[in-house]
Order: C-alpha cells, then structure tokens, then sequence
C-alpha cells in the first residue's frame, strides 16, 4: 500500500470512524486483493468532497441519529405559498415576459444532469439515446443539441459558441461518450461539451453507525449514487462555471434533466421572469397534483425570527411539514383548483452565473445531505435495506446568503408547455395514470411533444385537430396528429407568428403527422395537410409552403410485438409510414 492508504486504512481503523470490519479479514487476504479494496477506499476518499470517507461518517452519524429520532430538518419552519410568475400560452403577458428574455438567450450555457440510471424507467441503456418521439425517432441528446446549436445560431452574437456540461456518472459515462462519438457530437465543436463525472458513489450503509456496506467476496465497499446535487461541486471543481463567466461571457446557466422533450419552449420566458425579478435562482414549475412525486416549492419562514427562504420541499418531506404547521390535512388538493397550493419543481433551474459562480468560490458546491433510511424495526436501530447519504441540484438556494437568498422565485406554466418526463416504466405509469397523475411513460412523453408543438401553433390561430385518445398497454394518450417542428425551424412560441403568418390559413386534420426542419429558411403560409408531410430546407435555401393541400395515407400505428425493439416494447406501438409527401425548395415530391 502507499504510504496515503496506509493512513486512511487506519483511519478508517480507528474507533471514532468505526469501520474496522473492513479488514477484519486483510490477514488472510492477498496483497494484490488487499491493495484493490485500498484502491476504492482512496478513490472514494477523494471524491467525497465534503471531508473525505472521515467526514461521510461522521455527517452521516449526525444525519442517523435526527433521522432515528424523527428530528424534522424543516422544524421551526413555517411554510407559505411562495410569490412568483405564472403564465399562460398565447397571453400578452407571455409574449411580453418571453420578449424580454429573448434578448439574454444568446447568453446562457447549458447544464445536463444525465448521471441517473433511470432504475424506475428499466430501461437498458442510457435514456439519452431514448428517441423523443417515433415521428422522427430523434434521441433525447441530438435534440437537446440542436436546440442549443439553433439558438446559438439565431441569438449568438458572431461566432459564438454556447457550452454545454453533461454530468455522467460510472452507470452512463461509456454511453454517453459512444453516442456522441457516433453521431460526431449532433454537430457540437468537440471544446463545446464539457463531461463531469459524479464519483462512484458514496459507501451504503448498514446502521445507524455509518458502518459501510461491504461485499462478502471481494471485501469492496458497496456504493450508491450520491445525487444530482453532485453537479454544483463538480462545476466548482472542473472549473467550469468560473470559466464560462469569466472567459466565454456566459451570463445565465440553464440546468436541465435527461428525458424532458418539453425542456426549452418556455426558456426565454424563464429568462425574462429572471431579468424582470432580479432573480438568481428561477425554478421552472408546473401545476402540482398533491403527493405527485415532484417536489413542492414553499417559500420557509424562521419562526421568530424574519429568517426567510424559498426552497424546493421534497414530495416526501411536504406532507409531514404542512401536517406540522397549521394545514392538518398535509399535502392536498385546493378543493378550488384540483392541484396542491405549491408550485411543482421539474429540476429545470435557471441561474445568473455571476452570482451561481462566486457562492461556488465561497461553498465550494458543496450541497446539504439528507438519509432517508427505511427502518425494520420501531427502536429504528435496522435498516431495511443499506441507506446512503445523498444530494439534490435543487437545494441550492439553501447555500444562498445575504441578498441572493431573496432572490429565488418560479416561472410557473402547466405542465403540458414545459414537462413530460420519461421516467417511469409502463405498468407503473398505469397505476399513476388511473390516479389522475402523470405517468412519466415513453408513450405520454411523445404525445405531450407533439400536443406543446400544437398548443403553440393554436395559441396564434393554427386550426390543428386532435384525434381520440388511444391506448396502448393500458396507457392512455392522444397520439394523432403529430407534429414535430424541430429547433433548426422554431425554437419558442415567438417564433411561431413569422413562420406561420397566416395561421388561420394553416389546417391539419386528426389524422396528420406535419415534421419540419431548417436548416434554411421555411415559411408555412397556407397549408390544407390530411396525411403524412415532411418540410425540409438545406442550408442558405428558402421554402415557402403557399396553398399546398397534401392527402395521403399517412402513418398508422400498429401494435409492437415481442421482437420489437425497447424503445418500441415500452410504448406497445409502432409506426408504420404508408405514405409520405416531402416539400422542400424544389415544391412537392
Ligand atoms: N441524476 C443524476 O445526474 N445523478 C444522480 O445521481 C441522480 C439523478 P430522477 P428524482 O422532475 O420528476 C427529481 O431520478 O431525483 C439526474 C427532483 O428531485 O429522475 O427522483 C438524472 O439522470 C424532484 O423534485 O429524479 O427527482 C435525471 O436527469 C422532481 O423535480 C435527473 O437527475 C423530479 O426530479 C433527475 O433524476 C421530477
């Protein structure tokens, strides 16, 4: 062992961190095997940032011990709904919001936090790579990308180049990288993507102790993911934040999940709530059904004191916490709206970089850890199964101070404008469904794509139609027509009007399916579409779509059967393409 090991090993040993058990067999045990187990012990060492394997044992002792008395971490806290910004599609007062952040998105660098393994999903490989949609089977990465090379393009002043920092983790870092190598970064310049890793984990734990986990065979510590509020320490620590402030002018960062095809129609109009308010924390929320499992964001006053904070509250933590302050009922519906009093975070924050990058300079990103153990017994002394501490993105305005901590709000829009998630596997989005919940389902998660697509389009006068709801392995969505207009044509709700001038002259019937692509300029003046139509412009060409009526078979579904591929098996359907009419500079082939 080197001399570093040595020392952690004995630390380690040592009756304050309580882990001798790890060596208790190192005796028989061959160097070569002795030295491996050292090897993980230092690696985890170094990537717990806040105080080595040292300090995770004796915070997660701390956390333990609150955990087993019932000690609330929101007690003496009193929960309001906190003030913010909501909107609606197609009012004055969104245009006018979103007016205003237009001016700030060729200034905002991109944050994916996609180190998940998406166990509720089971999917078997990255959910990057997951398509968006069937219509066009674009992967949740290559349209994350293009929407950022799209605005670059429009809003980028000259030569610009918006970064990217995707945070992986051991469980997608291979993936992700081979996705992206195979599809030459979706068109990135290769210093534009910046990956951070999160660590390996931190050590599971046993009991209320943090005694670690440890594999009987190979005398290894068992690890769990920390979180994804691993992103902040990792900005910190590879210099990313700091660098886009200070050398590529970056002004705002935009952080975002993996499976979110809705992510970016309502950004500028995050970024003008954030400019108008001064905000340095903005929160994209939705409309929450009560025991939803997104969490509730309150704004939390110190009792007696004038101590206040706006925060996310966890969907588990909400319920106990209203219990405890004056709303008996805890977390439920306002009989009036049919949805929680608490806005619901979807992890989509915006920043002011500035002010993000120096509390990262003070804290060093180091987030507040919670444990959430499931006890077997009621002394709860056994677990019953190891717990872990972890980490959240969104706790960030709890290391806010001074001035900064006032400046946390929400931009607030419902759900179908903004976010569907695929997160959930199909049965279970059965259940969540009959519950009058989101599913989360790779089948809801398409159709909301192509309903924000048609919510915008009739919010200027588009006449679009929607077809019945279908179902497929027993979940529930409209799937007809799809449309699908990709970034390279219109990025936000703004653009709708240039590209649709003469929306009331625009009609696509139930049984549609309408794509659209640039890269060149299209202009869609009038269009009678029932059937398949695919838009397409190469670069520095021009398309005008002028009195077009197109009537074909179009695209049907029919049901996937057990040698389809996942990505079709979750959905149940597949589509088959009878027949497709394509447009683009030379007219109608
Ligand atoms: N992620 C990582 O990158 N690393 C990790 O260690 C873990 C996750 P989940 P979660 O939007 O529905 C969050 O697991 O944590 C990435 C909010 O806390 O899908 O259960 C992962 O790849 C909750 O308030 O979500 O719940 C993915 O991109 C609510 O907003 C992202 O982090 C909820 O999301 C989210 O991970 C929701």
């Amino acid at each position: 062992l080197s001399d570093s090991q040595k020392q952690l090993v004995q630390q380690l040993n040592s009756e304050e961190c309580g882990q001798s058990h790890l060596f208790a067999d190192w005796p028989g045990m061959s160097p070569q095997d002795r030295t491996a187990v050292a090897t993980q012990l230092e690696a985890l060492d170094g990537a717990y940032g806040n105080g080595g394997l040292a300090g995770y044992v004796k915070n997660a002792v701390k956390l333990l011990e609150n955990s087993r008395k019932g000690v609330n971490p929101l007690d003496g806290w009193e929960p309001q709904v906190p003030e913010g910004a909501a909107f609606e599609i197609g009012t004055d007062k969104y245009k006018a919001t979103e007016a205003k952040g237009l001016e700030e998105l060729g200034s905002i660098g991109f944050v994916l936090v996609a180190g998940g393994l998406g166990e509720r999903l089971g999917y078997n490989g990255i959910k990057l790579e997951l398509p968006t949609e069937l219509a066009t089977e674009t992967c949740y990465l290559n349209y994350y990308i293009h929407y950022i090379l799209s605005i670059q393009k429009k809003y980028g002043k000259d030569g610009c180049k918006l970064p990217l920092c995707i945070m992986v983790s051991n469980d997608t870092r291979a993936g992700t990288e081979a996705l992206l190598k195979a599809n030459n970064n979706f068109g990135m310049e290769e210093g534009q993507i910046s990956i951070v890793q999160q660590g390996s984990g931190v050590p599971a734990l046993l009991d209320n102790a943090a005694k670690f986990s440890m594999d009987e065979t190979t005398k290894m510590v068992i690890t769990k993911p920390h979180g994804h509020g691993d992103i902040h320490e990792l900005l910190y620590t590879s210099g990313v934040a700091k660098t886009w402030y200070s050398e590529k002018g970056i002004k705002w960062l935009c952080f975002f999940q993996d499976t979110n095809g809705l992510a970016f129609h309502t950004l500028p109009l995050m970024l003008g709530v954030s400019k108008e308010l001064d905000l340095v924390m903005n929160s994209l929320a939705v409309p929450r059904k009560a025991k939803q499992a997104i969490g509730g964001i309150a704004k939390l006053t110190k009792q007696g004191s004038d101590e206040v904070k706006t925060v996310n509250v966890e969907y588990n933590q909400l319920d106990p916490l209203l219990r405890g302050s004056g709303f008996p009922d805890g977390d439920v519906n306002d009989k009036e709206t049919g949805f929680s009093p608490f806005p619901g975070n979807i992890n989509q924050l915006l920043f002011q970089l500035k002010a993000y990058s120096d509390v990262l300079e003070r804290t060093k990103g180091i987030m507040p850890e919670f444990v959430n153990p499931k006890y077997k017994d009621e002394a709860k002394t056994i677990f019953k199964k190891p717990a872990r501490l972890e980490c959240m993105m969104q706790d960030f305005p709890t290391v806010l101070s001074g001035d900064d901590a006032k400046k946390v709000g929400f931009t607030s829009i419902s759900s179908d404008m903004c976010f569907s998630p695929v997160k959930n596997a199909t049965s279970d989005g059965v259940g969540l469904q009959q519950k009058g919940t989101a599913p989360g389902v790779a089948a809801t998660g398409e159709a909301d794509q192509y309903g924000a697509f048609k919510a915008i389009m009739r919010s200027i006068g588009c006449q679009v139609e929607d077809a019945a709801e279908e179902t497929h392995e027993g979940i529930k969505a409209v799937l007809s027509p799809q449309v699908v207009l990709k970034p390279d044509f219109v990025t936000c709700p703004a653009e709708y009007s240039e590209v649709f001038p003469s929306p009331d002259k625009v009609k696509i019937s139930s049984k549609s399916s309408l794509v659209v692509s640039g890269p060149g300029s299209v202009v869609i003046e009038s269009l009678d579409l029932d059937g398949a139509l695919v838009i397409e412009c190469p670069e520095g060409e021009t398309v005008t779509v002028k009195d077009l009526t197109v009537k074909n078979d179009g695209w049907v579904r029919e049901a996937a059967d057990a040698g389809s591929p996942e990505y079709i098996r979750m959905r149940g359907y597949r589509f088959v393409k009878k027949e497709t009419a394509k447009f683009g500079p030379g007219g109608l082939t």
